[in-house]
């Protein structure tokens, strides 16, 4: 199973994918298989995949950032893996373990990745309660209305890590019939590609065990995480977000810093 990035052009994002990259490759040896999607043209950002030696999936994404409303268009990027069923580098996948780049490979994932959900597998995010004021959304495909029932009331998951049984998603065209719902229903969703996967696959959604998305801000983060997702204030952040600087913070920021190279080091003390 490959695990698969997302990036777009913020150069913070580039940095990001370099450390979770390089701790993937620590802990699951240096032939676990990946890829990076990416939508841009930026040399510098093609450059320093190569240099990484990151396989990369240029890809057009459907939910284009025309059709994004103008506040979710800074984080373009993160709406790509809604659209992995479809990237042509993984048509003979038949799962993939999304990761967002501000993540850190801290132990090892091999059990993880013989998970197989029906839908998807993804964690509980403990910081953002499920609520909208919705209690069914209707979208158009093919000249036929369709009706999503709001899961509600139910856990929010966090799309930080997803699991994607992509060979369902591509059965019966229900990439199509969420993409479809996407394009139709982005202007009232809350948290973008989340809510989005949350609205509409609700309940399908398997739950993933905390440890394989953990927020450094938990308590027991250190123990007992596999994967630790900078959810909220990134490494290199000394003013935002107090009240999530907090528990394991400090001691992960350490352990991302320590991928990095002197002049990364650098460039990390300017953002
Ligand atoms: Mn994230």
């Amino acid at each position: 199973m490959k695990v698969v990035f997302c990036i777009d052009d913020d150069p913070r994002y580039l940095l990001l994918l370099k450390v979770a990259v390089r701790s993937l490759r620590a802990l699951q040896g240096a032939d676990v298989s990946c890829l990076c999607v990416y939508a841009g043209q930026d040399k510098n950002v093609l450059a320093a995949l190569e240099n990484e030696a990151v396989p990369l999936a240029r890809y057009t994404p459907r939910l284009s950032p025309e059709l994004l409303p103008q506040r979710a268009r800074r984080c373009a990027g993160c709406f790509l893996k809604l659209e992995l069923a479809l990237v042509p580098e993984l048509k003979d996948d038949d799962f993939a373990l999304y990761c967002d780049v501000d993540v850190l490979f801290y132990r090892s994932i091999t059990e993880l990745l013989n998970i197989r959900p029906g839908y998807m597998g993804m964690a509980r995010e403990a910081t953002a309660p499920f609520f909208h004021e919705h209690q069914r959304l209707d979208y158009r495909f093919r000249e036929r209305n369709y009706t999503v029932p709001m899961p509600f009331p139910i856990w929010t998951f966090s799309s930080g890590i997803a699991l994607f049984n992509l060979q369902r998603l591509r059965r019966r065209g229900m990439i199509e019939h969420f993409l479809a719902f996407s394009i139709q229903h982005i202007e009232i969703i809350g948290n973008f590609d989340q809510s989005l996967l949350n609205y509409f696959f609700g309940r399908r959604i398997t739950r993933l065990p905390d440890r394989w998305n953990c927020p450094p801000y938990r308590h027991d983060c250190l123990e007992t995480a596999h994967i630790v997702h900078f959810h909220g204030p990134k490494p290199w952040d000394k003013t935002m977000f107090p009240e999530l600087r907090i528990n394991c913070f400090e001691a992960m920021r350490a352990v991302w810093m320590e991928y990095l190279r002197r002049d990364e080091l650098k460039q990390v003390e300017r953002f």
